[in-house]
């Protein structure tokens, strides 16, 4: 890809249904490797803005671009396809753990794969596999655990190398071990990548370069953790209970 990982958002209005207006009027700028991290309560439109970035709706009113490129009204699928997600729900296949990881990038080499893998912090369960990276996998998954999916969700994302990165954090069922884990590998893939994170810990945005506090399609504030806390409004009540 040729993109640098910058997006910017200006002005955009958006409505799954054109009459009914869920985001208003959102301005956003992130430079290429920054981490800018959406909070705020359920319904308050952080899905929606990652779905945008994502180019999988069209947006009623203003401009977002990578680069200099105006994506908002032009179908790229390719633009697209150069940034990775990293869902909570993983969609995995029947097939290898190797093809599973490949998905990411089809004409990936197995060391490739399994540097993406290391990278992810993925490497040392999938070794403990009965066949390692020859294991194949149930169609849902069900063969792994939520953590060990979450890891091979990192190493796909990894593989396909992209500029800008959408990161939803996982809420609930892994344990403290296993959520480690998954926390360094997303570090990792998120080093030198534009990441737009939604978190539903606020310790893990700390170090974002800015936070973004929405509020019903709204972004309400915005600065680093230190700069939100100072301004004692939303975000410091939502940090400190
Ligand atoms: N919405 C909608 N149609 C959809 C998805 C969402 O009309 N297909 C509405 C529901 C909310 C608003 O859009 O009023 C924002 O929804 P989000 O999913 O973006 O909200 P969050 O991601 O912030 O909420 P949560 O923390 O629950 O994931
Ligand atoms: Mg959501």
């Amino acid at each position: 890809s040729e993109l640098t990982g910058e997006v910017e958002f200006e002005n955009v209005d958006f409505g799954y249904n054109p009459d009914k207006i869920v985001l208003h009027d959102i301005n956003m700028y992130a430079k290429p490797g920054q981490k800018i991290a959406f909070v705020g309560s359920t319904g308050a439109g952080k899905t929606t803005i990652t779905n945008l970035i994502n180019r999988f709706y069209d947006i009623q009113d203003g401009k977002i671009r990578y680069d200099n490129i105006n994506i908002g009204k032009i179908r790229k699928p390719d633009l697209r396809r150069s940034l990775g997600i990293v869902l909570q729900d993983t969609h995995l296949f029947t097939g290898t753990v190797m093809d599973n990881i490949r998905y990411g990038k089809l004409d990936a080499t197995d060391e490739e794969c399994i540097k993406a893998a290391k990278l992810a912090n993925a490497h040392d369960f999938i070794k403990r596999l009965p066949d390692g990276y020859n294991t194949v996998l149930t169609g849902d998954g069900s063969n792994l655990s939520q953590g060990q999916r979450q890891l091979l969700a990192i190493a796909r994302a990894a593989v396909a190398d992209p500029p800008a990165l959408i990161l939803d954090e996982a809420t609930s069922s892994i344990d403290t071990r296993t959520e480690a884990m998954v926390s360094k590998g997303m570090d990792a893939l998120m080093e030198g990548r534009t990441s737009f994170v939604i978190a539903h810990r606020l310790s893990t945005v700390k170090d974002a370069d800015c936070i973004m506090v929405m509020e019903q399609g709204r972004i309400i504030e915005r600065g680093t953790h230190d700069q939100l806390i100072d301004m004692k409004g939303r975000y410091y009540q939502l940090y400190t209970g």
